[in-house]
């Protein structure tokens, strides 16, 4: 295949940019190759900088859920920009993109904007800390929920991809009131829980494990952590930027039918525009400046440009008839598909429109078995995809996305140049 234009532009990018990329997983640097600069995508495709075209199954990790660069997005986007880019001061697509949340996800019955994942995540847990009075925060090894200090323990994403337990730079005092479970241990809550009474603030979790590769909550896991959390009076968050507009119109709260106090959205909730939310129950979001003591805030969170595309998005999706069904089926296919292909050498987790093919020999379902992952084998699996025209997830650890653009051709095509790797090895 050729790359001597991404390879160009990769070594310039490397004068200016650490690793040359603005996020650590787009360096490639679990795959054996440099990364191609993309120039465009349409639909299901991107066409990177030497004009190779791919089938796209990683769709930006996850906004992308309708395609890339679909044009009553991008129309609604240039609408906007017309008329100025940012103001610095309240909108109507703002009160438009927050009645589609609350309309889409009743338990956000107040949500505030922010520009990213990260953003939303650590801004919901400072209100949770807020809210109760209570320091203690468990998350689940393996989840990864932004790089916000507190939360960068044992997380999953790039952390796992560079096999980075921890960030240097960030003190352990910034870490000590995070707890760490593992993902389906109830007991391991049990314990935090019975060894911190009343002093844990929150639980945060994926409700499904988008992070370290695509792991499943256990039947019960999340009913669970919802009991738990109201029999100790500390507040169930859960983390939807992946999982958001993304298993159901409501998210995983509505595909698993639990209602957490507070949610974190991002990715889809933007339609590719830098984008975050965070909101939930009334008397929690008015502890949020200017109405509370709890302080957020952010020069361009709500902008025109992103609440458009949020907004055509969001409507988009609500009008869409059929369609997470049509993701489900195109995933269960291509998981079936890619599994007979692989004669037992793999594993697929899939949910709806997310999928992770491991090369591990036992389930995995948490961070310890996503460590058994022969991530070697993975890289190699990867080349052959790429050199075949598929883009597939850089990493052992990131999951699959398949979006509303994808064609039957494109999961066909995809399934038998799997099949012709796990033939021709
Ligand atoms: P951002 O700050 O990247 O918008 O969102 C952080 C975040 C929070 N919570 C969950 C569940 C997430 O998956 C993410 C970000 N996801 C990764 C992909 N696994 C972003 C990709 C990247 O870091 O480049």
């Amino acid at each position: 295949m050729k790359d001597q234009e991404s390879q160009k532009l990769y070594e310039e990018a490397l004068k200016y940019m650490p690793g040359g990329v603005n996020s650590p997983v787009r360096a490639f640097r679990q795959v054996n190759r440099n990364p191609l600069f993309i120039e465009r995508g349409k639909g299901s495709r991107i066409y990177d900088a030497d004009g190779n075209e791919f089938i796209d199954y990683v769709g930006s990790y996850g906004p992308l859920i309708l395609g890339h660069a679909r044009e009553e997005v991008v129309e609604a986007v240039r609408e906007a920009a017309a008329c100025g880019l940012t103001f610095g001061a309240p909108t109507r697509r703002e009160i438009r993109l927050t009645e589609l949340i609350q309309e889409c996800v009743p338990s956000m019955e107040m949500v505030r904007l922010v520009n990213s994942g990260t953003e939303a995540v650590m801004s919901a847990l400072r209100l949770a800390r807020g809210y109760t009075g209570r320091k203690k925060i468990i998350k689940f090894t393996g989840c990864y929920h932004g790089h916000s200090d507190g939360l960068l323990a044992k997380a999953g994403s790039g952390l796992l991809t560079q096999a980075l337990p921890d960030s240097l730079g960030v003190p352990k005092a910034f870490t000590k009131h995070t707890l760490l479970a593992d993902y389906n241990d109830t007991e391991g809550v049990k314990e935090l829980f019975h060894k911190y009474k009343g002093e844990i603030a929150a639980v945060i979790v994926e409700p499904v494990a988008a992070n370290m590769g695509v792991v499943l909550p256990e039947e019960d896991f999340l009913s669970f952590l919802r009991k738990i959390t109201e029999e100790n009076g500390s507040l169930l968050v859960f983390d939807e930027v992946i999982t958001g507009f993304r298993l159901a119109l409501g998210g995983a709260q509505e595909y698993f039918h639990i209602k957490p106090d507070l949610t974190s959205l991002g990715k889809i909730v933007g339609g590719g525009m830098p984008i975050g939310a965070y909101g939930g129950r009334r008397e929690i979001m008015e502890k949020i400046a200017p109405l509370g003591p709890v302080y957020q805030a952010g020069t361009l969170s709500g902008n025109p440009l992103s609440t458009a595309a949020g907004i055509k998005t969001l409507e988009l999706l609500k009008s869409s008839q059929g369609l997470y069904e049509e993701l489900a089926a195109k995933g269960e296919q291509l998981k079936n598909r890619i599994l007979t292909a692989g004669k037992g050498s793999i594993r697929v987790n899939s949910i709806g429109s997310l999928l992770c093919i491991y090369f591990a020999d036992g389930e995995i379902k948490d961070y310890n078995s996503a460590l058994t992952a022969r991530v070697k084998d993975y890289a190699v699996f990867f080349d052959y995809l790429l050199e075949n025209g598929i883009y597939a997830a850089p990493s052992q650890f990131e999951a699959m996305f398949l979006s509303g653009a994808h064609t039957a051709e494109d999961v066909e095509y995809t399934a038998q140049t799997i099949e012709k790797y796990f033939d021709s090895i």
